[in-house]
């Protein structure tokens, strides 16, 4: 590597970019160049940093697979030019483009930092500097003359986490985001602290796969206490439906009644992968620990384990993607593919 590193920073949008309408008072994303102006320091930082954008910036509410072919296509194309990528992304969906990225871009030997804000970059009290200042500078790190971080990760308000194990858990706080069941990969404070035991390591001498196929037939469902037969048998019955990731209670409970039972079972037969996820914030699915999850293990439903609902439904999209025969479906996703689940 030549002395200084060259990151490319990449702009979907998000409030990190964004200024009020004048006319609806409402936030929306604005051009970049405006965007690096309000930010001189950047250049104070020892890399280079060339920037793209998406032709139109938007909020994130507004992501799709679409996009995040771009984006894979933007990191594929520069990816031998550049020791690192700094993604600018709004918050709320940043946890699925976070995860859906992870199983797109395989053997990744260089840093993907997704970062973003709550305040915009112009406002007096933003977040958006340090945020992204230091998703910079982590994506610059290197140790041997290789990158310190091979993954796709996600910065915000001091902590970088895995990105496919966080989930948005505030709309207001600065500190927006968790990750439940995996720590920190790092925590920046006077330093800036790499957990070693955390990060994913090199993948030696493999080179990166970008897999862009991803498969929107697929929903998620969330239990709740007194969910009808009928709207249940009408969700299974949909048209092309090829998966279904299923927000169970605790450690992966559902009605054990056999109505319930059974309409899952025949979805199943008919070739539908359901996935089962908790709807807690924390902890991991245990099919068989209680007697209202076993018979979900044996009509065959798939376990999520410790994932996370965005994780879930983005390995979902992929994998069908791929193509992956029904046989071994299930084994591949209860697998760990880039640090998903445990
Ligand atoms: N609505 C914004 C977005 O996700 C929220 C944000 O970035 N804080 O694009």
């Amino acid at each position: 590597m030549q002395s200084k590193p060259n990151i490319l920073l990449i702009y979907t949008g998000g409030t990190i970019g964004m200024m009020k309408d004048f006319e609806t008072g409402a936030l929306k994303a604005f051009n970049f160049k405006k965007l690096l102006q309000k930010i001189p320091e950047l250049k104070q930082l020892d890399c280079n940093i060339e920037t793209v954008s998406f032709e139109k910036p938007i909020d994130s509410s507004n992501m799709n697979p679409e996009q995040w072919e771009n984006l894979a296509t933007i990191i594929e194309d520069s990816y031998d030019n550049f020791d690192g990528f700094v993604v600018l992304h709004g918050s709320d969906t940043m946890s699925y483009s976070a995860s859906a990225l992870s199983f797109m871009l395989e053997n990744l030997n260089k840093p993907v930092v997704f970062t973003g804000s709550q305040l915009p970059i112009g406002d007096l009290r933003t977040d958006a500097k340090e945020n992204l200042i230091t998703a910079i500078q982590i994506a610059t790190l290197h140790h041997k003359g290789q990158p310190v971080i091979n993954e796709v990760c996600l910065y915000f308000e001091y902590k970088l986490y895995r990105g496919n194990r966080t989930t948005k858990i505030n709309a207001e706080h600065f500190n927006a985001f968790a990750s439940p069941n995996y720590p920190p990969l790092a925590e920046s404070g006077v330093h800036l602290n790499i957990n070693p035991n955390a990060i994913l390591q090199k993948q030696i001498n493999k080179k990166l796969a970008v897999h862009k196929t991803l498969n929107d037939h697929v929903m998620i469902v969330k239990m709740f206490p007194g969910i009808s037969e009928s709207v249940l048998s009408s969700i299974m019955a949909i048209p092309n439906l090829r998966g279904i990731v299923l927000e169970t209670y605790g450690s992966g409970n559902a009605p054990s009644d056999d109505t319930f039972i059974q309409i899952l079972k025949k979805a199943i037969k008919n070739g539908l992968h359901v996935v089962n996820v908790t709807q807690c914030s924390g902890g991991s699915v245990n099919m068989g620990q209680y007697e209202t999850s076993t018979q979900l293990k044996k009509i065959g439903v798939i376990s999520g384990k410790d994932i996370t609902t965005e994780a879930a439904i983005t390995k979902l999209m992929y994998l069908l993607g791929q193509n992956v025969a029904p046989a071994v479906f299930k084994t591949i996703f209860e697998t760990s593919l880039r640090g998903e689940m445990q």
